[in-house]
């Protein structure tokens, strides 16, 4: 697909969003609009699954390990036709099949199920090593946040992938800068992030994680890499493009009133129209 098209796409993912938390009135939309360029070029340019056959044995996976961005998950999901737009209004209530927190026995296209922040890296790996196992050459992404980061399993993965030489594992850290209540910097600091998983032997790269283009290239160079896995470093915003979250430490987990939400979707409206 082109650029351009995937930057629309990704637009529409952002407005499912923003529609979906907001008829909720609440939702964790910081984090879940920080990753919608990555999410959108994996689904729609870099990965091979097929929505009609969601457990296709031989697709690539996703461990989206900040699993609390649920809701950017399943926009996108949806919008590629794993289940029918309408679920997106059901998210987070009872009896739904889309709880704010990714569960993959309830969401056709959901590969581990998370939450519990620093696991999804070592579930990754284990698929890695099973395809591996299986003689599959498919992919594994995984997605983990800043904050999530400073969990001590995150580091057991981190020696583990190196170990195994797992180089169809692909990760990404969302560096939005936040965590659930302050900015990284002082709750732990990372720095130098991209130095730390170069000392555990991962082929690091740090790309503009709203740059489609970016992502797209450092995809491409992180399949070249033989012999260890990679890690993809995304400089991004947390509650980008929303009038009411961006750049906001609040808008980890916020309400959202009516008002806030038709604001916030019709400047995306407007920005939409360029593209048309
Ligand atoms: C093991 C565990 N500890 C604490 C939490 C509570 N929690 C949910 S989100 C979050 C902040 C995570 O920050 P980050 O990974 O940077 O998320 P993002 O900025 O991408 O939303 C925390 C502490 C959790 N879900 N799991
Ligand atoms: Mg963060």
């Amino acid at each position: 697909m082109e650029t351009v098209k995937l930057e629309k796409q990704a637009l529409l993912v952002r407005e499912l969003i923003i529609e979906a938390i907001g008829d909720l009135g609440v939702g964790h939309i910081g984090g879940s609009l920080s990753i919608v360029e990555v999410l959108t070029t994996l689904y729609y340019e870099c990965m091979t699954v097929d929505p009609a056959n969601p457990l296709m044995s031989k697709r690539d996976r996703l461990v989206l390990s900040k699993g609390h961005a649920g809701p950017a998950l399943y926009a996108v999901l949806a919008s590629k036709g794993y289940f029918p737009i309408d679920w997106l209004k059901t998210l987070n209530a009872g009896g739904t099949r889309l709880p704010s927190h990714c569960d993959r026995r309830l969401t056709p296209g959901i590969d581990m199920s998370t939450g519990s922040l620093g696991q999804g890296l070592s579930a990754a790996i284990g698929m890695a090593l099973g395809s591996r196992m299986d003689g599959l050459d498919n992919w594994i992404y995984a997605i983990l946040g800043d904050g999530e980061s400073d969990e001590g399993q995150v580091w057991e993965a981190a020696m583990a992938g190196a170990h195994f030489e797992l180089d169809r594992l692909i990760a990404f850290t969302d560096y939005n800068k936040m965590n659930i209540d302050g900015y990284t910097r002082d709750i732990m600091n990372l720095d130098d992030l991209g130095a730390k998983w170069s000392a555990f032997n991962w082929h690091v790269q740090r790309v503009n994680g709203h740059e489609i283009e970016e992502i797209i290239n450092a995809v491409a160079r992180a399949k070249k890499v033989i012999g260890r896995p990679s890690m993809i470093i995304l400089d991004t915003v947390k509650g980008k493009d929303c009038s009411f979250a961006e750049g906001k430490i609040s808008s980890h987990n916020m309400t959202v009133s009516l008002q806030q939400k038709e604001e916030a979707l019709a400047l995306l409206k407007k920005k939409e129209k360029l593209y048309a």
